[in-house]
């Protein structure tokens, strides 16, 4: 008699096909664990810190009470960390285990447990500060594999059990759940190993940011007398780094350390440059107040930010290259192949275009282009504001496509003359009687000579302005308003240094920036 025909008589005891005990459990410990390294792995591609193991190890470490984080530091010492790393492994192991036992009985009750697991570790990353939905793309990738891995892993180890003949199912393998086993386990260890390293280079990039915090010994930004009004729920005049508006194509930030950093300058030129980070920052480095905003800023919207900017002017860097007569455009290119398309004219006419560093006493945020970005006053963003700049060449702009120009945005992008009208929000409740109205005006490098108010399409009332140290940046303003009971309705518009009155004919964002009064709509009571 073969074995086959041994598996397939009815004789055959039915517990010849199930597995030992433990198989299930290893297979739960196995599959949570490829998950987590799968995580792992994501996480490190995309550059991003929280992973669910991290996420929950740091809430972990925030909801514990004070006594027991006494309690830990006292026992472990500067250990306190390795020692919550081994307690959740051993609490992951047990998880992984009891999970996998569940699977074996009844696979949907093991499934549904270990996706209640991601999702809890979902919530914590989620709670940390600073995330956004990027970073639960790990989560859901440890989701996507362990799941999977579960059932399949489970199955290997724990086959339903076969009461009766059923000679077209083979009796499970040993070797093949051990085979499996030691895949998957394999797969953890590579993908935890390979995960570490690419975490490694975001760790890389934020240590130099660190080591330039040191080195380059930034301004501390005071805020220059009379520029902010304090008016209670307006925007601060000076905003800080954590509250600037991001806006890029970059799904995770490019990772370029500054040692590793050049800035190729060439096409157009007399003299191809090519500067490392010490060499631009040895050029002499200005302390520049510049407002920068988004063409894609909505009448009052907040796609606009306004900071001390640390850098080395561009023409400087242009001149060193010396451009040809004929030349008309810079196009710039970002270490992720992002690029812009700024007029030559305007990086060379004096006003303080900048290769930056440094944004309101710190090295650039990775977020923001460390560790060199572009930014240049009067132009939106799109055609001027590259983050992680690599590149510099000097062209024309008939002979180009930047990144939005191929996508529908207009070749040139000039900031348009724009107010906004902070407090009160809209739909407010606020009391009869003397009502602060208080908000922004921009129109940089022309910069802004009147704002003014008005109720419910009445009169204009001339806006008081704050102090501004050039054009370049926004300028609050307020206006003290007598407000009686009702509805009503606010507007605003600004006009600029050389005359230009903001017009009242709305345009979307789309293909040259918005345009149109802000309005609010008010009840006071
Ligand atoms: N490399 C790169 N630079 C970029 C972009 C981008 O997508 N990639 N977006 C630009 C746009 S549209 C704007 S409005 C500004 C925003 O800069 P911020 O994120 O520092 O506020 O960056 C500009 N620089
Ligand atoms: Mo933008």
């Amino acid at each position: 008699m073969t074995d086959s025909a041994t598996a397939a008589s009815p004789a055959a005891p039915p517990s010849v096909s199930r597995g030992p005990w433990w198989a299930p459990a290893l297979a739960g410990v196995l599959a949570l664990g490829l998950g987590l390294a799968v995580a792992e792995v994501v996480a490190g591609a995309l550059g991003r810190a929280e992973t669910p193991v991290v996420a929950v190890g740091e809430e972990f470490i925030d909801l514990t009470p004070g006594w027991l984080k006494d309690f830990a530091i006292e026992v472990f010492g500067t250990n306190d960390k390795t020692a919550l790393l081994v307690g959740m492994g051993i609490v992951l192991t047990v998880l992984g285990a009891l999970i996998g036992l569940l699977a074996s009985r009844r696979k949907g009750a093991g499934l549904v447990a270990a996706t209640v697991l991601l999702v809890i570790a979902g919530l914590a990353v989620n709670s940390r500060p600073d995330t956004t939905m990027a970073d639960l793309v790990p989560t859901v990738a440890a989701g996507i594999v362990a799941l999977p891995t579960l059932s399949w892993l489970v199955g290997k180890a724990a086959p339903p059990q076969q009461a009766t003949s059923t000679a077209t199912r083979p009796a499970p393998s040993r070797r093949s759940f051990l085979t499996a086993a030691g895949v998957t386990a394999g797969l953890a260890v590579v993908g935890t190993g390979l995960g570490q390293l690419l975490g490694a280079r975001r760790a890389g990039v934020e240590t130099s940011r660190d080591d330039l915090a040191a080195s380059l010994d930034l301004p501390r930004p005071d805020v220059p007398t009379g520029t902010d009004l304090v008016v209670d729920g307006a925007e601060p005049w000076r905003t800080p780094n954590q509250d600037f508006y991001r806006i890029d194509t970059a799904l995770s930030e490019p990772l370029v350390r500054a040692e590793d950093w050049t800035l190729r300058v060439h096409g157009m030129v007399e003299n191809e440059v090519e500067l490392d980070y010490d060499q631009l920052a040895g050029m002499g480095l200005v302390d520049r107040w510049l407002t920068l905003n988004c063409v894609s800023n909505e009448v009052g919207g907040n796609l606009i930010g306004n900071a001390l900017w640390t850098g080395v002017p561009i023409a400087d860097v242009l001149a060193l290259a010396r451009p040809h007569a004929d030349a008309d455009a810079v196009r710039s290119r970002s270490q992720d192949g992002w690029t812009a398309g700024t007029p030559l004219d305007v990086l060379t006419d004096g006003r303080d275009a900048l290769l930056a560093v440094g944004m309101n006493g710190d090295p650039l945020p990775l977020a923001h282009g460390f560790p060199v970005r572009m930014i240049v006053p009067g132009l939106y963003g799109y055609v001027s504001a590259t983050k992680w700049v690599v590149e510099l060449e000097v062209s024309r702009f008939d002979q180009f496509n930047a990144y939005w120009t191929t996508r529908g945005w207009a070749e040139r992008g000039p900031v348009k003359v724009a107010s906004r009208i902070d407090v009160p929000s809209s739909r407010a409740h606020v009391s009869a009687g003397t009502v602060a109205v208080a908000g922004v005006a921009w129109a940089q490098h022309r910069g802004i000579e009147a704002v003014e108010v008005r109720v419910d399409e009445g009169d204009w009332n001339a806006a008081r302005l704050a102090a501004v140290p050039s054009t370049d940046t926004w300028r609050q303003w307020v206006w003290e308003w007598d407000a009686q009971p009702g509805e009503h309705r606010l507007q605003v518009r600004a006009t600029t240094a050389d005359g230009e009155v903001q017009t009242s004919e709305q345009a979307s964002p789309a293909p040259d920036g918005a345009s149109g009064w802000h309005t609010v709509d008010v009840t006071v009571d």
